[in-house]
C-alpha cells in the first residue's frame, strides 16, 4: 500500500478497514523521516501474503514490526511466531466490543512469544509507532536526538496550555 525502500520498520494491518487507526503510526514514522512501509496483510484472509512476508524480514533489514488487528486478532502473534524482530501490537477498536475483544487477543500472548501491546487504536498507533523509534534510538543516536526534542516540544505545549 505505502512502501518506501529499505524500510527499518513495517506498519501491517490486518484489513483495509484498519487504516484509519494505523494512520497514526504512519504518520508519525513520516515525521520521524524513519523509512517504513504500510502494508494489508491478513493472518486469516491472506496467509500466503504473510508467508511471503515473514519469510523476507530479515532479508530486507526489518528491525520492528507494528501489527494493527481487531476482532479475533491474531495477526501481531502469527508474526511474532516467525521472527525475532520485536512485534509491536495495536487493537483496533471493533464496531462490536469496541476493541476488548483485539486487545484481549493480542495482549494473552502464552509465555514464549511476546507481543509489545499498545493501547487500543489510534493512541495505541501512535505509540506503537513512538515505541519502534524508540528501539531504533537505541543504536542511532540522531534519532534519538529527534524523539528527544518531540518530547520536549510535547512538555512545552502542554505548558503553555491555559483554561
Ligand atoms: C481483522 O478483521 C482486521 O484487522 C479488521 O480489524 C477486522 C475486520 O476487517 P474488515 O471486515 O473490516 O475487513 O482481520
Amino acid at each position: 500500500m505505502k512502501e518506501q525502500p529499505n524500510p527499518l520498520i513495517s506498519v501491517l494491518m490486518g484489513s483495509r478497514s484498519d487504516w484509519e487507526t494505523m494512520r497514526a503510526a504512519d504518520a508519525i514514522l513520516t515525521q520521524f523521516d524513519v523509512p517504513h512501509e504500510c502494508l494489508i496483510i491478513s493472518a486469516h484472509r491472506t496467509p500466503e501474503r504473510l508467508a511471503e512476508f515473514v519469510s523476507q524480514i530479515d532479508k530486507r533489514g526489518i528491525e520492528v514490526i507494528i501489527a494493527g488487528a481487531g476482532g479475533a486478532a491474531h495477526l501481531p502473534g502469527i508474526v511474532a511466531a516467525q521472527t525475532l524482530a520485536p512485534v509491536l501490537g495495536v487493537p483496533i477498536e471493533s464496531p462490536s466490543l469496541r476493541g476488548i475483544d483485539s486487545l484481549l487477543s493480542i495482549v494473552q500472548m502464552p509465555g514464549g512469544i511476546p507481543v509489545g501491546t499498545l493501547g487500543i487504536g489510534k493512541a495505541g498507533a501512535t505509540n506503537a509507532a513512538l515505541l519502534a523509534i524508540a528501539i531504533l534510538a537505541n543504536s542511532r543516536p540522531p534519532l534519538r536526538q529527534k524523539l528527544l526534542g518531540f518530547r520536549a516540544e510535547q512538555t512545552a505545549r502542554i505548558l503553555k496550555e491555559t483554561l
